[in-house]
């Protein structure tokens, strides 16, 4: 007896690795009145439905994009002498910014008595040369640019989130909550993300039980079960940065929707005018944001990344968007 076989819609996405969780789009309260003014204001916007990363892209995954494409990170390469205008010729290494906890008490606006650009730091060796990840295969990858993030993207068949989707992601389904979990930064004394307890920068009482990086799901997932958005490893998005927010549209007709951020022109770092390396917003915080120095553990929290630095403390995830027609490279991409 002949079956009939109805054809199944066709959709323009195919499905998504396992390691993906599926936000479903709406509108949102973006940003914060609370704290720093880059946050502010708060104004409502609308995001379609998208899919994303459960965890920070791990060393494991990085591993196998650099086994498959042969990828050489920014921080493995030495850099244009033209690029960096009055740099000394013997300054101009291979490396990355890592962080050395100070031995005295130092002035917090002075960053370099606790980050140093050290030569032979890159995602394989995150404390220098002689250091190594073999005991770190769950943990974030770390000392990738932007565009290495988004050279690891386009090999995975997946795309880098907005500010507005990632924030979005990161509430957890919390309308206008300070935390990805709540309202409290450790509700009855647990922590919910790895942060930085103690006084930053010196003085690391551990109280999360980690001094830097973490295993992505050492800590529990927010309400959309996505872990590890808040603390452990701040993350690229693909917006230019910009200053502050726009303002909260004056009707319900006219709110942004898939807002792309600000423009690069707008990027520049005002501080260093000779510089001429534009700016992302990175989001979540990391192991090294302490109530006294850096409160951006929560999901309006946003800070600037020159599109050229990777650090110690800083990755990435993934998202898809409906309509991306990427082809999926057949579960190459493991969890
Ligand atoms: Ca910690
Ligand atoms: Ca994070």
């Amino acid at each position: 007896m002949a079956v009939e076989v109805m054809d199944p819609p066709v959709r323009t996405v195919t499905a998504p690795p396992s390691d993906m969780i599926w936000i479903e789009g709406g509108v949102f309260r973006m940003g914060s009145d609370r704290h720093y003014p880059e946050e502010a204001p708060v104004h409502r916007v609308a995001v379609d439905g998208f899919w994303i990363d459960r965890t920070p892209v791990t060393n494991r995954q990085f591993k196998d994009f650099v086994r498959a494409t042969g990828h050489v990170t920014v921080a493995e390469i030495v850099p244009k002498a033209e690029d960096y205008p009055g740099a000394l010729p013997h300054m101009i290494y291979a490396g990355s910014l890592t962080f050395t906890p100070p031995r005295h008490a130092v002035d917090l606006r002075d960053y370099s008595q606790w980050w140093s650009f050290t030569k032979g730091a890159d995602w394989r060796h995150p404390h220098g040369p002689k250091s190594n990840i073999n005991a770190l295969d769950n943990h974030p990858v770390v000392h990738v640019a932007f565009r290495d993030a988004l050279a690891y993207a386009q090999w995975a068949g997946k795309e880098l989130p907005t500010e507005a989707e990632w924030e979005f992601a990161a509430r957890g389904g919390l309308e206008g909550a300070e935390y990805a979990w709540g309202d409290e930064l450790t509700p009855n004394g647990r922590h919910m993300a790895n942060t930085w307890q103690g006084e930053f920068p010196r003085q690391n009482t551990n109280g999360d039980g980690f001094e830097r990086t973490s295993p992505v799901t050492a800590f529990p997932p927010n309400g959309h079960g996505v872990y590890d958005m808040i603390g452990n490893v701040w993350e690229w998005t693909v917006d230019w940065y910009s200053q502050k927010h726009q303002g909260d549209a004056p009707k319900a007709c006219c709110i942004p929707q898939n807002p792309r951020g600000g423009s690069q022109d707008g990027s520049y770092d005002p501080a260093t005018a000779n510089v001429r390396i534009p700016r992302k917003v990175i989001k979540g915080g990391s192991h090294l944001c302490a109530p006294n120095y850096c409160r951006r553990y929560r999901p309006a929290a946003r800070h600037a990344e020159q599109v050229d630095t990777s650090t110690s403390h800083l990755g990435f995830r993934c998202i898809r968007r409906e309509g991306f027609n990427a082809t999926y490279n057949g579960g190459r991409h493991h969890v």
